[in-house]
């Protein structure tokens, strides 16, 4: 994870510092990028442990096209607490926009010579695996998240705001734009995710997990996560661990969190910071 360390280095000697909708404060670099190879082993920070059950969680509930914190809630994963309603819901985020992108379909003129269209919900993870299936060498093998007439209802608008798979040979990637990046709390959980998904997806369509790129908008550091950055940069990265799949999968919808086991994941001190909300 020497990227993640050398993206945090950077962002301290070159930042500049910013305001921000949190009224936080942060330091910040515009456009950064990072690629890692999952043959190096599983891209998990080792500088500091991390929660691997809230990122399993996440992972699956999104795939699941949920938007409601209670599934997370009842597998004791808090990260997206802080921005619920009181029903526990957050909008049409990810899972909707995953498993149920709304479009317009023209659909005619009623007799008043009125428009008329017909609203339909694009599974966009079915037709992934599907487009990979019948046609791996698509250049637009897109998931997004960004839906513009949708944003104003999301709790959050989606940091993952698109990604893209692409094949070559037997190896199979995934690049990521994310347009705001926290990069101390959400980026160690963010890059081990989009990893899983890479490998996820690569297990169920029997291609190699090949490279997961990260491109990051605004890469910043919040100005109350200083000392805890210098604290995780001050500690050596260990070899990664491996991720083994604990079963055959062949749906990417039936993935459950007993099916990964991280191997030699040993990191250091788990090391206590608070969200901006
Ligand atoms: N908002 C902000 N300010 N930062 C983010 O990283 C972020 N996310 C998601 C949505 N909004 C965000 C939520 N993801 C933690 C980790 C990921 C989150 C939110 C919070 C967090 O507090 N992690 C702690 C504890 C983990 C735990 O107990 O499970 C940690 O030490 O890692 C970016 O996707």
């Amino acid at each position: 994870m020497q990227q993640y360390h050398q993206a945090l280095k950077t962002i301290l000697d070159e930042g500049e510092e910013t305001t921000d909708r949190t009224g936080t404060g942060t330091i910040a670099c515009f456009g950064m990028q990072a690629r890692y190879r999952l043959s190096d082993g599983f891209p998990l920070v080792t500088t500091k442990k991390l929660h691997l059950r809230s990122i399993i969680h996440e992972l699956l509930w999104f795939l699941s096209g949920d938007t409601n914190i209670r599934y997370l809630n009842d597998n004791k994963v808090r990260i997206w607490d802080e921005w619920a309603d009181e029903k526990g819901d957050l909008g049409p985020v990810y899972g909707q926009q995953w498993r149920r992108f709304s479009a317009l379909e023209p659909a005619g003129t009623d007799t008043a010579g009125r428009r008329v269209f017909y609203a339909r919900h694009v599974d966009q993870i079915a037709e992934l695996v599907e487009n990979i299936r019948t046609n791996p060498d698509s250049r637009r093998l897109i998931v997004s998240a960004w839906n513009p007439g949708e944003v104003p209802r999301m709790a959050l608008p989606p940091c993952h705001t698109l990604w893209q798979v692409r094949i070559i040979g037997r190896k199979m990637h995934l690049q990521l734009y994310q347009r705001s990046a926290d990069m101390f709390l959400g980026v160690p959980f963010n890059i081990a995710s989009y990893a899983l998904l890479l490998a996820m997806l690569a297990h169920v369509t029997g291609y190699e997990a090949g490279d997961f790129v990260h491109t990051l908008g605004d890469a910043h550091i919040y100005s109350n996560h200083l000392d805890q950055v210098r604290l995780q940069l001050s500690r050596t990265p260990k070899p990664l661990p491996k991720l083994r799949f604990t079963r055959e999968v062949s749906s990417i919808f039936d993935f459950r969190y007993e099916d990964f086991e991280f191997l030699g994941y040993d990191p250091d001190p788990a090391i206590k910071a608070q969200v901006a909300v």
